[in-house]
């Protein structure tokens, strides 16, 4: 079995999100999603606005999807590659050449941003993005 891995926050899920995750799915047999917990986020300066667990159960609804671990550090990536048999792992090219380190373990590919879409341009649309109805939960 082929089995792919990819990493992020997958807030306010969209078009973009999935189609990454459409495609990682395409690289082989079983996509692993490593999930920014919340604690996390505050490390990448993010403050989601779905806590962590409604983001894992979102995901494990996702067609693309096989199951769903935690992402509480920047220094785990190698050990989750190793610990779950990864063959590829896959980002977003907004990473482009950040994780080349992987390459010593799995395939590594960056695939194209969908353009038009982030959960940043969601929240700017909505006039949401310092307003008191966006504190999270
Ligand atoms: N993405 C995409 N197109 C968009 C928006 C996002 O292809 N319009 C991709 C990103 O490139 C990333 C994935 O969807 O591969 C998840 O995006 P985020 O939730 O923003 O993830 P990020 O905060 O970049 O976390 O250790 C890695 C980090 O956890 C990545």
């Amino acid at each position: 079995m082929k089995k792919v891995i990819t990493y992020g926050t997958f807030d306010l899920i969209h078009k973009g999100h999935i189609r990454l995750l459409k495609r990682a799915s395409e690289y082989g047999d079983n996509l692993t999603v490593v999930l920014s917990t919340d604690e996390f986020n505050a490390e990448k300066g993010k403050k989601a606005y779905t806590s962590y667990e409604d983001r894992k159960y979102i995901l494990e609804a996702v067609k693309y999807v096989d199951q769903v671990l935690p992402e509480r550090s920047w220094d785990q990536k190698i050990q989750d590659v190793k610990d779950n048999d990864i063959d590829v792992f896959v980002m977003g090219d907004d990473w482009k050449g950040k994780f080349d380190f992987l390459e010593d373990y799995c395939e590594v590919v960056y695939l194209p941003r969908t353009e038009g879409i982030s959960t940043t341009k969601i929240k700017n649309d909505l006039g949401l993005e310092d307003s008191k109805h966006w504190e999270a939960k």
